[in-house]
């Protein structure tokens, strides 16, 4: 990229974030994409959109005291960084993992920023967390944990302001204590967090959201190409909610699942993993991957998560963590025979992964577009709570899967326009980017 413009406002971002080279990364990779529209669009340029939408419009750091049930108290850290509202509302995640730190929050909370533009629906973008490790934790200290954690984050979010979800760590029995001690605070029951309980405004199919369309949007990607999911075999990182459903929605599209890991290995079963003993084994008991052998001798456990991008595969998921694959995993997943890699995860593949993938040519379905399914479905709570009322599974299911239709269909024609045809990331940082800008210049210097 040779642009001195964009170098330039790449080099600021460098010297202003130093030492979060998550963010770092997270903004190269779109501003790199953006190249062809800051040569088209002199008034984006003009109107300081690229140095705007790289810099959070709020970031908000603070004490999370709670007591351990030895009745020691114990001191987290919690970030809420309000990134863009040029569109909507803030909206996204709240992840509670040891290794949350600004930037981490800050990266994610820029990814949501154009993953919600794709969405077609009205939201911002923003993320939130905790370095809070809710393993090992009792109950009554994720509750705790949770009340003190939003008796701060209460000052700074509502239905009509910001509406934080889950992520890594957070699920529904976390947004169940978090929305109760809101709603304690305020006096006030609203539609202020999405994946909710179904008897207190849930909405029916965000559980199984993002893997679902995980699922839709890769069948979009693979029928442009001449391909399709049925008969394949398929690999999927994680075993937590993003994997669980996209190994479900997979298998009914026909594939098999033959891996899938947590942080501590992997496990390959030849037969294939149905995701019910994974719900069972992770939902229900809480055990970790490797008790899954105990019950299925065809399979097998490796130590080292890593290690299950080795596995041979038509497809693979990364649905885990940032930067799970790198390079050397890259190139493994594709000598192997990998045709496509389908994002989950946000961000899970580094940029020298991503080039791999460029340079074979296999499809590439970016964490941005891909794995947009759940927020999508938060927005579609966001509705239901605002006219009260509750759509059944099959309305929001087909909401879910027609988004899904239309993301893969934008970041397709944004990558032709642009001359980058089957560049689906290109074309997803553009098209979600277009919006954004748009809104943005609209409403001048703010
Ligand atoms: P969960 O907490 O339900 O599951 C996370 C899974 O990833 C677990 O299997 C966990 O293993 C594994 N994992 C987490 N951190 C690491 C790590 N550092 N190294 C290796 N494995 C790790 O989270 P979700 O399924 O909700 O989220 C998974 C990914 O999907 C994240 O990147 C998240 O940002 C993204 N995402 C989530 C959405 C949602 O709606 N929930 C929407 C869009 C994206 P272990 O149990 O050992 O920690
Ligand atoms: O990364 C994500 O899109 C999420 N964790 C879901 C965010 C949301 O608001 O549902």
């Amino acid at each position: 990229m040779k642009n001195q413009y964009l170098l330039g406002v790449i080099e600021t971002v460098k010297k202003r974030n130093a030492g979060e080279p998550e963010f770092i990364q997270a903004v190269t990779e779109v501003l790199e994409s953006l190249l062809p529209v800051i040569e088209s669009r002199p008034d984006f340029v003009e109107a300081g959109i690229i140095e705007r939408i790289a810099e959070p419009e709020r970031q908000i750091i603070f004490r999370v005291p709670w007591t351990d049930d030895n009745g020691r108290i114990q001191v987290n850290r919690g970030f809420r960084v309000q990134f863009n509202s040029a569109i909507g509302p803030y909206k996204g995640g709240i992840r509670f993992h040891p290794s949350v730190y600004l930037g981490i929050i800050k990266f994610l909370g820029f990814e949501q920023v154009f993953k919600n533009s794709l969405t077609t629906l009205p939201m911002g973008g923003a993320k939130g967390g905790a370095d809070f490790d809710p393993k090992g934790k009792s109950d009554g200290e994720i509750m705790r944990f949770c009340q003190s954690f939003m008796t701060e984050l209460v000052k700074y979010i509502g239905p009509d302001c910001d509406v934080p979800a889950g992520d890594i760590g957070v699920g529904a029995r976390e947004i169940g204590y978090m929305f109760g001690q809101y709603k304690r605070i305020r006096n006030e029951f609203t539609g202020v967090l999405t994946g909710k309980g179904l008897n207190y405004g849930g909405s029916l199919a965000r559980k199984e959201a993002t893997g679902y369309g995980l699922c839709y949007f890769t069948d979009e990607m693979l029928k442009a190409n001449g391909k399709s999911i049925a008969g394949k075999t398929v690999i999927i990182s994680g075993s937590g909610n993003v994997a669980t459903y996209a190994n479900q929605k997979f298998t009914e599209f026909g594939a098999k699942v033959v891996a899938m890991s947590d942080s501590n290995g992997y496990v390959y079963d030849s037969n294939g993993i149905d995701y019910r003993d994974i719900v069972k084994l992770k939902e229900v008991e809480h055990k970790r991957i490797k008790e899954y052998v105990s019950t299925h001798p065809s399979a097998v456990y490796t130590e080292g998560c890593s290690g299950i991008w080795t596995v041979p595969c038509d497809i693979a998921l990364p649905c885990a963590t940032q930067n799970e694959i790198d390079k050397q995993s890259a190139e493994s997943l594709i000598k192997n025979g990998c045709f496509a890699v389908s994002e989950g995860a946000n961000m899970p593949s580094t940029p020298e992964a991503i080039d791999v993938y460029m340079k074979s040519g296999i499809l590439y379905g970016p964490a941005k577009a891909a794995n947009a399914g759940g927020v999508a479905t938060s927005g579609l709570e966001m509705s239901q709570n605002s006219i009260r009322l509750s759509w059944s599974f099959k309305e929001v299911d087909e909401k879910l899967h027609s988004i899904m239709k239309s993301i893969f269909a934008s970041c397709d024609k944004a990558a032709k326009e642009y001359g980058m045809e089957g560049n689906y990331m290109a074309g997803a940082n553009i098209a979600g980017f277009l919006k954004v800008a748009e809104a943005m210049k609209a409403q001048g210097c703010v």
